[in-house]
């Protein structure tokens, strides 16, 4: 495969920015190789400088369920931006929005727009240690919810991805104030309730693991987090910057059933562009300056390109039609790929809720991140690079989900399946 402009881009990108990229997992660190350079994507493609077609299954990190440039959302951007691009006043389009996100996800009842979902989940935190007047959080080993400090405290994604134990740069009277359990383990959360009592102000959980790759919550586990933080009066935090609009129509609250104090949000309610979002219960919610004391601002918050690109995308997704076949396209994916390795003989877990999924090369079943940290890296950059000689993009590292968009029609689903039967097959 000819990369040659790519090589060019990415000399040039190194002398501009950190290791030449805006965001460390682009890298392709943990997969070898370097990282493509995008001219343009369409529907369930990715075209690279050099003209290299790829099925997409990065998507933007999760944003793109309806796919690349897909015409109703490029049309709301480009009538909002005859209008101008931002005001920094309110707009009818911040309530357009967030009425159409509490139609997917009626647990919200107050809501505040911000510019990321790193933003949404630092706010969140905020304010369940306002609301509490406690300053104790904890979160689970494995999982990401972005980049503020409190959270660099054994992260997924990026973080685990590049084996950076945590961040330098925190400092340790912030971390000290976050404690870890593990994913699936309740008993390691009430032991953290039992050793700081009345000091933890809230638990922040990706419901599904998606940030250590694809791991399920186990039957309980999420029943059990909300009982304990009801029973020690902490803050459930969903953080849904990635299931939500992903694992079902309602996200993970919905599909598992289970009501958090507050949800974030991200990537797909910005239909490409950046919005994040923190709501729930408005009990809580009401603290939220300028209404109450817990200050958090943005200059584009509720930006009007990004509000009519998120307005416009959840209009693509709203009938339960589109999640079925969202469900049955996933289903047929995670099933080919499953039966093209036990053909070759090679051992993979494959993990799916939804439209997010990952191929973990390990005998053993994901259940937090002492099982998935043990899968064969190596094996899985192997995967990575022959599925993208033969056509196929995913997520560059096997700490990453996989995502479909409504794009990825049955042609193209096949297409991946061959591809993955070849790469096997050649194994
Ligand atoms: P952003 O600040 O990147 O918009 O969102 C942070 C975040 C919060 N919560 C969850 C559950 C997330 O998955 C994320 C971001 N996800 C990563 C991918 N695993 C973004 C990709 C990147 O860092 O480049």
């Amino acid at each position: 495969m000819n990369i040659n402009k790519s090589i060019a881009f990415f000399q040039e990108a190194q002398k501009l920015f950190p290791g030449g990229v805006n965001s460390p997992v682009r890298a392709f660190r943990a997969v070898g190789g370097q990282p493509l350079f995008i001219e343009r994507g369409e529907g369930a493609y990715l075209f690279d400088v050099d003209g290299n077609r790829f099925i997409d299954y990065v998507l933007s990190w999760g944003s793109l369920i309806t796919g690349h440039a897909h015409p109703t959302v490029i049309e709301a951007i480009q009538q909002a931006a005859t209008k101008g691009t931002s005001y920094g006043a309110p707009s009818p389009l911040e309530i357009d929005l967030a009425k159409s996100i509490m139609d997917f996800l009626p647990n919200i009842e107050m809501i505040r727009f911000v510019n990321s979902g790193t933003e949404a989940t630092m706010s969140a935190l905020r304010l369940a240690r306002a609301y509490t007047k406690r300053d104790k959080i904890i979160k689970f080993d494995g999982c990401y919810h972005g980049h503020a400090d409190m959270l660099l405290v054994q992260a997924g994604s990026g973080v685990a991805t590049l084996g950076l134990p945590d961040s330098p740069g925190v400092p340790a009277t912030v971390a000290a104030d976050t404690l870890v359990a593990n994913f699936n383990d309740l008993d390691s959360v009430e032991a953290l309730f039992k050793k700081y009592p009345g000091q933890i102000a809230g638990i922040i959980v990706e419901p599904v693991a998606g940030n250590m790759g694809v791991v399920p919550p186990q039957t309980g586990f999420l029943e059990g987090l909300r009982k304990l933080t009801t029973e020690y009066g902490a803050v459930l935090i969903f953080d849904e910057v990635m299931t939500g609009f992903r694992v079902h129509r309602g996200g993970a609250q919905t599909l598992y059933n289970i009501k958090p104090d507050l949800t974030t949000l991200g990537k797909v309610i910005g239909g490409g562009l950046p919005v994040g979002a923190y709501g729930g219960k408005k009990e809580i919610m009401q603290m939220v300056a300028p209404l109450g004391p817990m200050y958090q601002a943005g200059t584009l918050s509720g930006n009007p390109l990004a509000m009519s690109a998120g307005i416009a995308a959840l209009s693509l997704i709203r009938e339960e039609e589109c999640w079925r076949k969202l469900e049955q396209a996933a289903a047929k994916l995670e099933a080919g790929v499953l039966s093209a390795a036990q053909h070759a003989g090679v051992p993979i877990q494959q993990t799916r809720v939804g439209t997010m999924f990952t191929t973990f090369f390990s005998e053993t079943k994901p259940t937090d991140w002492n099982t998935v940290k043990v899968a064969n890296k190596i094996r899985f950059g192997k995967f990575f690079q022959k599925m993208l000689e033969n056509g196929v993009y995913l997520a560059p590292s096997q700490f990453e989900a996989g995502f479909i968009s409504t794009m990825h029609t049955d042609d193209v689903i096949e297409k991946t399946i061959g591809a993955g039967t070849e790469v096997f097959r050649t194994w």
